[in-house]
C-alpha cells in the first residue's frame, strides 16, 4: 500500500491538523477553489492559447474521467513526461481527481530515468510527448514490452493516432460527470523526485495534507493574489516550479500562469512584456542569463518580483538584481524531499542579498549537526537536518537508503551544509551529500560512476564538482582506465545507456590512481584539489 511510504506519526499528524497546516482536502483544491471563485479569469496562457479557470477544471474532469471509464483510477500509478505546457497542468489534477498517484519526469529524462521509474512503480499509465526522442521510434515502448513492464495505456501529446493522442483524451465523455475520486489527504498524492545522491533515483511519497501546506503558505510568503501573472520557466516538474509558489501556489491565489518553454532570456523577456508578467522563478546561473540580456536589451518592465533558488548564489550576483533586472528579490532554498526556506518581502537588503531565508512554517523542526552528531550553535555550519508538517518521511522503497537518510526522530540529513543566524535566517555553505549542483540540476554521482564503470575499459572513475563562472558547479568525470579512452567514447557509451544530457560529465580526466581516505573510499576533496593544481599548472581558469 502506498500509505506505508508515507505515514507521520499519530501524534505528530494529530499536531499538524491541529495548527491548521493539515486540512484534509485534496491537492485539486487549489483549482477547485479558484475556478469557483473567478471561473472566467484566465489561469494559463500557453502559447496563442489561453484557459480560463473554468476551462481548465473542464479539461481536467474530462480527462479525469475519461481515464477512469478506461478502468483506471484509484491504486494505478502514472509516470508523466510533458514538456512546459498547459497539458502538464491538466494532466497532473486529471491524475489528482481520478486517485491516479503520479510522478512527474523532467522533458530532458531520456530511456534511463523513465525505464527506472517505469520499474520503480509500474505504472498502469504512461503520458509522454510524441514529439519526445522516446518515442521516435518504437524501441523504447518495445523494450517495455519486452521487459513485461509496459504500462497499460500510453498516451502521448501530439500523437497523430487518434487512440494514443493526449487531445482527443481531453475531450468530454459525453457521459454524466463522474465525482472526483482523490486518494485520501493523508495518503500520497505524487512523487516527486529526488535530486539523488545514490545510484538510482529515488521517489519522493508527498501528500495531498503536506504538500497544499507548503503552497498556501508559499503564496502568502511570496504575496501571490488575483493579480500575479507568473512565468513557469524552469521545468514545470521541478518542486520549485510546481509548488514554492509555483504552478501550484499561483492557482491556490487565483493568478495566471504564462508557460515559457525554457528560462532563455530573449523569449522570457518577450513573454514577460506581451503578457504583462509579475513574477519570475529561476536557477542562479539563469540570472545571469537575464542579467546579460537585460544591461543590452533594458529590464524585463512588468516584472516586478523575481525568486531565486536551486542552488548557491552569491551575494554580488544577487545585488545586481534590483538595478539590472528592476525587481524585488526573493530568495528560496528548498528540496523536493519538503522543507522550504524563503525570505520575506519585508526583509533588509542584507538578509535578502546575502541568506537564503527562513522555514515556511513555525513548525519545521530545524536540527543542524557536527560530524559527531552533536548540535553546532549559531553561526558555525552544520549538517542540516529536518522534520516538520511537509517533510516526507521516507523514499519510496528504499528501506536501507531510508535507514542512512533519517535519525530516529525521523529527522530527514537533507545533505546541505547551513549556517543558522539566531533569528532562524539560514545560508547555505557546502554539502555533505555527493551531488554535483550543475545549475540548479542534481547529479548523483554515485548513478555516473556506475554507468562509468559498465564501459569494458574504465577500472574505477569518480564525480566530482568543480567550480564553474556560469553553472556554479561543472561536473569531472576521474578516471582510471585499461589503455586511453577517448572523452567521446565515454560520452557515447553514457548516452547509449540512455542518460539524461545534463547528467552527461562536462569533462573526462585520466589518471593513474584515485586517492583513497582513510577508510579505502575515493578522496574526494584531494580529488578536487588535485583538478585544480592540475588546471592551474595548465593555466585553465577556475
Ligand atoms: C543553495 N542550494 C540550494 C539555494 C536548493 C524551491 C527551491 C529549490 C528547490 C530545489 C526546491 C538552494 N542555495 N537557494 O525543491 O521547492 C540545493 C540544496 C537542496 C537541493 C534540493 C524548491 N536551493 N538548493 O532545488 O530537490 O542542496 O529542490 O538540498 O532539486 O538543492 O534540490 P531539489
Amino acid at each position: 500500500m502506498l500509505i506505508d511510504f508515507c505515514r507521520f506519526p499519530a501524534d505528530l499528524a494529530a499536531r499538524y491538523r491541529a495548527r491548521g497546516y493539515w486540512i484534509d482536502e485534496p491537492l485539486t483544491r487549489a483549482l477547485d477553489e479558484s475556478t469557483r471563485a473567478t471561473p472566467e479569469a484566465i489561469a494559463v496562457i500557453d502559447g496563442d492559447r489561453q484557459l480560463s479557470y473554468r476551462e481548465l477544471s473542464d479539461a481536467v474532469a474530462n480527462l479525469a474521467d475519461r481515464l477512469r471509464r478506461d478502468g483506471l483510477g484509484r491504486g494505478d500509478t502514472a509516470v508523466v513526461q510533458l514538456p512546459n505546457c498547459a497539458e502538464f497542468i491538466i494532466t497532473f489534477h486529471a491524475l489528482l481527481r481520478a486517485g491516479i498517484v503520479p510522478v512527474n519526469a523532467i522533458y530532458s529524462h531520456r530511456q534511463l530515468e523513465m525505464g527506472n521509474y517505469i520499474q520503480q512503480l509500474k505504472p498502469a499509465l504512461l503520458i509522454g510527448d510524441h514529439a519526445h526522442e522516446l518515442f521516435a521510434t518504437g524501441d523504447f515502448l518495445d523494450g517495455l514490452t519486452t521487459r513485461g513492464q509496459a504500462p497499460r495505456r500510453v498516451i502521448l501529446k501530439d500523437s497523430p493516432d487518434a487512440d494514443t493522442a493526449l487531445s482527443a483524451w481531453l475531450a468530454g465523455t459525453g457521459q454524466a460527470r463522474l465525482p472526483a475520486d482523490p486518494t485520501p489527504p493523508d495518503e500520497v498524492a505524487f512523487f516527486q523526485l529526488s535530486g539523488g545522491s545514490t545510484g538510482t533515483p529515488k521517489l519522493i511519497p508527498r501528500t495531498h495534507n503536506d504538500y497544499d501546506y507548503s503552497i498556501r503558505a508559499s503564496a502568502e510568503i511570496c504575496g501571490l493574489d488575483r493579480q500575479t501573472r507568473f512565468l513557469c520557466a524552469l521545468p514545470a516538474a521541478h518542486n520549485f516550479t510546481m509548488s514554492s509558489p509555483g504552478i501550484l501556489g499561483v492557482l491556490h491565489a487565483g493568478g495566471c500562469i504564462v508557460m515559457a518553454p525554457s528560462p532563455d532570456p530573449a523569449a522570457c523577456f518577450r513573454l514577460i512584456a506581451e503578457h504583462r508578467v509579475t513574477v519570475a522563478a529561476l536557477v542562479p546561473s539563469a540570472v545571469q542569463l537575464w542579467q546579460r540580456h537585460a544591461a543590452l536589451a533594458g529590464p524585463p518592465a512588468p516584472l516586478r518580483h523575481l525568486l531565486v533558488g536551486g542552488a548557491s548564489f552569491t551575494p554580488e550576483i544577487a545585488r545586481a538584481v534590483p538595478d539590472v533586472l528592476n525587481c524585488q528579490l526573493q530568495q528560496v532554498f528548498g528540496m523536493a524531499e519538503g522543507l522550504v526556506n524563503y525570505t520575506r518581502l519585508d526583509d533588509d537588503p542584507e538578509t535578502v542579498m546575502s541568506m537564503q531565508g527562513r522555514p515556511i512554517s513555525p513548525d519545521d523542526d530545524i536540527r543542524l549537526l557536527d560530524e559527531t552528531g552533536r548540535p553546532v550553535p549559531d553561526g558555525q555550519p552544520g549538517a542540516l537536518s529536518v522534520r516538520g508538517p511537509y517533510t516526507f518521511r521516507g523514499y519510496f522503497k528504499s528501506p536501507e537508503h531510508n535507514s542512512q537518510a533519517f535519525d530516529k526522530d525521523g529527522f530527514y540529513h537533507s545533505g546541505d551544509v547551513v549556517i543558522r543566524r539566531p533569528d532562524g535566517y539560514l545560508r547555505v555553505v557546502g554539502r555533505i551529500k555527493d551531488q554535483i549542483n550543475r545549475g540548479g540540476e542534481k547529479v548523483a554521482a554515485e548513478e555516473i560512476e556506475a554507468l562509468l564503470m559498465r564501459h569494458p575499459l574504465i577500472r574505477q572513475a569518480a564525480l566530482v564538482a568543480m567550480p564553474d563562472a556560469m553553472l556554479g558547479e561543472r561536473s569531472v568525470a576521474v578516471i582510471v582506465s585499461n589503455g586511453s579512452v577517448k572523452s567521446s567514447t565515454l560520452r557515447r557509451h553514457l548516452r547509449d545507456l540512455g542518460l539524461a544530457d545534463y547528467k552527461l560529465p562536462d569533462r573526462f580526466h585520466q589518471t593513474d590512481s584515485l586517492p583513497l581516505t582513510h577508510i579505502g573510499k575515493t578522496d574526494k576533496r584531494r580529488l578536487r584539489e588535485m583538478l585544480q593544481a592540475a588546471d592551474a599548472r595548465q593555466g585553465v581558469p577556475a
